[in-house]
């Protein structure tokens, strides 16, 4: 009984919950000055994922070493999206690692089942959190260089992307350590 009467509980609440959800990609009217800031912080809520990628980004580094790349991506479409992988020339392995602090000690997890992009969501890649990690670069990467890597989407494919090689810009922490 008391089962039956949560479950009826459970199946009430949720009913609110899921229309409220559909609710809302349609709910508000942009307009104006609105619509423009829209453009940045908000997406159109209709038609499949609209991926697009910013503020990317490498490390430079010597051959024979390891280093990281960075990005945004940023969902336009109405529909979400899957990050799967990433690919590169530059280096004989190239995964999507989180770097995590456990007890005071940073550590890097590869992304084995990638990242979500949701529907109008953004998605940062940044030092001391997710990653491009290069494995062995096959050459040097200097600063003014340009990295091509292809990023691999569940439903809008695979999309290239130069990532150009700078120092970490002013401001920033020195987050990770990519030597072992
Ligand atoms: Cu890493």
């Amino acid at each position: 009984m008391t089962k039956f009467r949560l479950l009826t509980l459970a199946a009430l609440l949720a009913a609110p919950l899921a229309l409220s959800a559909c609710d809302k990609p349609t709910a508000k009217v942009e307009t104006g000055h609105e619509a423009m800031e829209a453009d940045h912080d908000k997406a159109p809520a209709t038609g499949p994922a609209k991926i697009v990628i910013a503020h990317n980004w490498a490390r430079p580094a010597a051959a024979g070493g390891n280093t990281a790349g960075y990005f945004h991506v940023r969902n336009d479409g109405g529909a979400p999206d899957r990050l799967l992988g990433v690919e590169s020339a530059v280096s004989a392995k190239t995964e999507l690692h989180q770097s995590k602090t456990e007890g005071g000690v940073m550590v890097m997890t590869p992304l084995a089942d990638g990242v979500e992009i949701p529907a109008g969501g953004d998605i940062e890649f940044n030092p001391g959190g997710m990653h491009v990690m290069f494995i062995g670069l096959t050459g040097p990467l200097k600063v003014g260089d340009k990295v091509p890597v292809t990023l691999v989407f569940r439903d809008s494919g695979r999309i290239a992307v130069e990532l150009p090689v700078q120092t970490m810009s002013a401001g920033h922490d020195e987050g990770e350590h990519h030597d072992h």
